[in-house]
């Protein structure tokens, strides 16, 4: 393959400074699609709205019957089961926000060549599954063990790289029970949807997307670290392309507005009528709980505490906020910024890193209030 497929050791391409979002990134995007912010709304995102990434294709399972998980490697007992198997177990459902960790890449400059997401990958859902834990448990962890390399049924090539879909997580995450790590059948009460990982996926909540790997396959527990292409190649924050760089490990806070108003088709200027107005959206984090959401109607030069709603239980869920707000005729610019109870926040200022990961920036959305005199 080589050349013509790119080359593993080159790093992952820039745009020029005037570089619009090409045809390649075009394909991404129509493939791989953002929740529309309208939906927000939505406690639950419904399956459809929910956003979508998949690097390679969605392999195609039209019977689940004849899918197997195995639990290999460094165990006392590997496993090899099947759906009916997996919902013998002790039956867990959580609540988790998901979120790309490449959210916000389009809005960098330089823009990471890759899926060109603005703040849109992002959905909540109730997943259904078996604790993880209690499937390693069964299987018995062997002394030695550091990490566990999970494998979906995806197979690509990437930056010359051919590869199933793998990611690691620490055997404590693995393990782990504030949160729960679960192997889902379920979204929402139904069967995962063949785009969400059909038959089975894995959930960790608080992690950004590239650790929820779908089409599960193999849980492998290992002694040395993983070092395959989604751990030690992408999915690491460096501003150099010769860094080692840092792992994308968990969600940095966001808060999102639903859209107030009405949309332009094309330039998705909002459009709000003057008068009172209930500015309200979703916050969340996957280091810390929520504590805090600002809201700024003058482009950040002043902020103003939104109301939080508790957290109803879902800790790994995001939070509704809501604010009110005066309109008035003339352009607004509106942002919405969270805080968690670590003191992570979102930065004003553009951080920037070659993968476009991780990235939080607060968010601005245009409004356009129409002078009333003006109008007939
Ligand atoms: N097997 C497999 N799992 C995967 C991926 C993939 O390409 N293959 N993409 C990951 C990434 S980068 C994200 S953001 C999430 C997206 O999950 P969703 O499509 O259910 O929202 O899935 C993750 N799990
Ligand atoms: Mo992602």
């Amino acid at each position: 393959m080589g050349a013509q497929l790119g080359d593993a050791s080159a790093p992952a391409r820039l745009a020029g400074p005037d570089e619009a979002i090409g045809r390649d990134e075009l394909a991404l995007a129509t493939r791989n699609h953002g929740l529309p912010l309208e939906a927000l709304r939505y406690d639950l995102s419904p399956p459809g709205l929910h956003y979508v990434l998949t690097h390679y294709d969605i392999p195609y399972v039209p019977d689940d019957t004849h899918w197997y998980l195995t639990l290999v490697g460094s165990v006392r007992s590997p496993l090899r089961l099947d759906l009916a198997d997996l919902r013998a177990f002790p039956q867990v459902t959580t609540r988790v926000t998901l979120e790309c960790a490449g959210n916000g890449r389009a809005l960098l400059a330089p823009r990471p060549v890759s899926q060109p997401w603005l703040v849109e990958a992002v959905g909540t859902a109730e997943w259904t599954g078996v604790p993880l834990r209690l499937l390693l448990g069964e299987a018995g962890v062997e002394g030695g063990a550091v990490e566990v390399v999970f494998t979906g049924a995806d197979h690509g090539v990437e930056r010359g790289v051919e590869q199933d879909y793998q990611r690691a997580l620490p055997l404590d995450v693995a393990l782990g029970t504030e949160p729960e790590v679960l192997v889902a059948y379920a979204m929402n009460g139904a069967p995962l949807p063949p785009q969400h990982g059909r038959p089975l996926r894995l959930v960790v909540p608080g992690w950004y997307g590239m650790a929820q790997v779908k089409w599960l396959r193999e849980v492998r527990v290992v002694d040395e670290p993983f070092t395959g292409f989604q751990q030690r190649v992408a999915y690491r924050i460096r501003e150099q392309a010769d860094e080692q760089g840092v792992p994308v490990t968990r969600i940095a806070p966001r808060a999102l507005l639903i859209p107030p108003g009405f949309p332009d088709f094309m330039s998705r200027t909002r459009v709000v009528p003057p008068g009172h107005v209930t500015l309200d959206g979703r916050a969340w984090s996957g280091w810390a709980p929520v504590t805090r959401v600002e809201v700024s109607a003058d482009g950040g030069r002043s902020w103003h505490e939104a109301e939080l709603e508790p957290d109803g239980g879902h800790p790994w869920a995001w939070r509704r906020w809501r604010l009110g707000w005066t309109a008035t005729p003339g352009e607004h610019e509106l942002s919405a910024r969270a805080t968690d109870a670590e003191g992570h926040t979102q930065p004003l200022q553009q951080p920037w890193n070659r993968g476009g990961f991780a990235n939080n920036l607060v968010q601005r959305v245009r409004v356009v209030c129409p002078d009333p005199d003006e109008v007939r």
